[in-house]
């Protein structure tokens, strides 16, 4: 049985899971046998856009060139998965009109801001409360959070396989799968 292509589209702050609970719903993916392609930092800020940093200007380059790349994988038949930050609205909107109708699934990955900054995983908010990152998302950096997201799941409440489960089943709910 054929799935229905799409993108998942990961947003929230630095910390909160997007990348974690992407990776866990693959695996869910692919032992149902689905084709997909994650897209986050590790593939695509050192490569594509390798040469754009973290000003408003620079993050809306990045986020428009990412949702040129999922069009494309969609139009291929993947379901694809994307982990970026992607703080401004504007800009995720201007995504999902790029792609066909159902084609855009908003996941919030919805965690408070206390909450990523304490997970710190890689000791950035430490970093951007020195000073020493500046423009970073949280601290003096805008986060919009979405106002009618397709689906929010709430990593501080939930284990990371209940979130995936979660996406899982609004894909199988919702004729994706
Ligand atoms: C936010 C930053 C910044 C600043 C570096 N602000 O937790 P991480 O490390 O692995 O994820 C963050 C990642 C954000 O890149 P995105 O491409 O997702 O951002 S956006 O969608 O806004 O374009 C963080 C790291 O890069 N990082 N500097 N100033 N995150």
């Amino acid at each position: 049985k054929q799935h229905k292509p799409a993108v998942l589209w990961f947003t929230g702050l630095s910390g909160s899971g997007k990348s974690t609970v992407a990776g866990c719903l693959e695996e869910l993916l692919h032992q149902n046998g689905v084709h997909t392609y994650l897209l986050d930092g590790d593939n695509i800020r050192h490569g594509l856009c390798g040469d754009l940093g973290f000003s408003d200007k620079d993050r809306v380059e990045n986020i428009r060139r990412i949702g040129e790349v999922t069009k494309l994988f969609v139009d291929a038949g993947v379901m694809v998965l994307t982990a970026f930050i992607s703080p401004f609205r504007a800009d995720r909107q201007m995504v999902r009109q790029l792609q066909g109708e159902g084609e855009f699934i908003e996941v919030f990955v919805d965690a408070p801001l206390e909450v990523c900054e304490e997970r710190d995983p890689k000791g950035l908010y430490k970093k951007a409360r020195k000073g020493d990152i500046p423009n970073f998302t949280g601290i003096d950096s805008e986060y919009e959070a979405p106002e009618e997201p397709e689906i929010t799941v709430k990593t501080a409440e939930h284990g990371v396989e209940a979130c995936a489960e979660q996406l899982f089943d609004y894909l199988k709910s919702n004729g994706y799968l």
